[in-house]
C-alpha cells in the first residue's frame, strides 16, 4: 500500500486531498502536514507533521519515520499575492521544489506538484489552449510554475525521478477558503450569494477563465499518480479543463438559485491584469488520450453542489 506525505495539507487543495487519499490508501498510510500547527482537526484524525517546506532534515526525517514513497506538493504562494512578495514565491515554489526532488532522488519517491494555467502568459492561444505551446507568463507565479513544470521533467529524464503534475484551472471548493489567488472571486460568489444575496465582483465582466470543481480537482492528483507511467508523455504539465465562464455566467447560475441575487463590479486591477494574460479555455485532450481524464461537474452541477453544501455550513 502506498505510504503517502502531504505537503500544504492545510491549503484549498491539500485539506480535501488528505481526506480523499485517506480514503482510498487508509488513514494511516496518509500523513498530513503544514507549516502551521493549528490546522482543521480533522487532519490530525490521521499521522500529522508541521513541516516547512524549507526544512530539508526535518521533511527527510519524516520520510524516513513513516517510510514515505509518494509526495503531493501542494505548497505555493498562489498568483495575485505573489506579485507582492515575488523573492517569497520563488523560494517557497522552487526552493521548496528543489528540495523535494533532491529528496525524492535520493529516497526514490514519486513526487506530484501542480502546475496551473498560470504558467501561461499573453502570447499564449487564448482558445483551446493546446497542451504544447508559448509559455512567457508575466507573473511570479507563472514563471515559478512554468520553471517548476521544466524542473521536474528535468529530474524524471536526468535521475529518473517519478515526477508527474497536471495544469490546474481556477479550482472552486466549499470546504477551505482559496488565500490569494485571481480566481479566488468564484469562490467567494458563492458564499456572499447566501449571505448577503449580493457579490461586488472583481474581475470584469467578459473575462473568461478555465475553472475546476474541488472533486474534479483531487480526482486528477489521485488518477494521474494511478496511471501507467509508461503511458505518460507530457507527464508534469498536463492540461486538465472542466468548465469556461466569466463572472456573468456564474451570476446566471446562481440566480437560477437565488432569484434575487444581484452582482456589482468593483475591478482589482492586478487580479485583472493576471486574467487577462491566462487562457480562456485548455485543449486537455492529451489528459484524456495518455491517463483518461474526464471531468463529473459542469457549471450547473457545481453552483448546485456549492450552494446545497454552503447553504448546511453557513446555516442559511
Ligand atoms: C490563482 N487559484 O488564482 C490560483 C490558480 C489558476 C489559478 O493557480 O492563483
Amino acid at each position: 500500500m502506498k505510504k503517502i506525505l502531504v505537503m500544504g495539507s492545510a491549503g484549498q487543495i491539500g485539506s480535501e486531498l488528505v481526506l480523499a487519499l485517506r480514503k482510498i490508501y487508509g488513514e494511516n498510510n496518509v500523513v498530513a502536514s503544514d507549516i502551521r500547527a493549528d490546522v482543521n482537526p480533522q487532519l490530525k484524525n490521521g499521522p500529522f507533521e508541521v513541516l516547512d517546506i524549507l526544512d530539508v532534515p526535518k521533511i527527510t526525517a519524516v520520510v524516513k519515520k513513516y517510510e514515505i514513497d509518494t509526495i503531493y506538493n501542494l505548497v505555493a504562494l498562489l498568483s495575485a499575492v505573489g506579485e507582492q512578495k515575488p523573492k517569497l514565491s520563488w523560494d517557497i515554489n522552487i526552493g521548496g521544489l528543489v528540495n523535494l526532488l533532491e529528496i525524492a532522488r535520493e529516497h526514490k519517491l514519486s513526487l506530484f506538484t501542480p502546475s496551473s494555467i498560470g504558467a501561461f502568459g499573453p502570447s499564449t492561444p487564448k482558445k483551446n489552449t493546446p497542451q504544447n505551446t508559448v509559455q512567457r507568463p508575466n507573473t511570479i507565479y507563472g514563471v515559478t510554475k512554468v520553471s517548476g513544470e521544466l524542473l521536474c521533467d528535468y529530474y524524471f529524464k536526468r535521475f529518473g525521478v517519478d515526477t508527474r503534475g497536471v495544469r490546474y484551472p481556477g479550482i472552486i471548493s466549499n470546504v477551505t477558503l482559496p488565500g490569494g489567488g485571481t480566481t479566488d472571486y468564484a469562490v467567494e460568489i458563492y458564499y456572499k450569494a447566501i449571505q448577503d444575496k449580493r457579490f461586488i465582483c472583481n474581475l470584469k465582466a467578459g473575462t473568461f477563465l478555465d475553472m475546476m470543481y474541488m472533486p474534479d480537482a483531487i480526482k486528477a492528483a489521485i488518477d494521474i499518480m494511478e496511471a501507467d507511467p509508461t503511458k505518460l508523455i507530457h507527464r508534469n504539465c498536463f492540461n486538465v479543463a472542466a468548465m469556461s465562464f466569466d463572472p456573468e455566467m456564474i451570476a446566471n447560475e446562481i440566480k437560477k438559485h437565488i432569484p434575487e441575487f444581484e452582482m456589482k463590479y468593483e475591478i482589482d486591477e492586478i487580479r485583472q491584469n493576471i486574467a487577462n494574460s491566462w487562457p480562456d479555455n485548455m485543449d486537455d485532450s492529451a489528459a484524456k488520450s495518455e491517463w483518461n481524464w474526464k471531468p463529473q461537474y459542469n457549471l450547473a452541477s457545481m453552483t448546485e453542489d456549492m450552494l446545497k453544501v454552503l447553504s448546511v455550513k453557513l446555516q442559511k
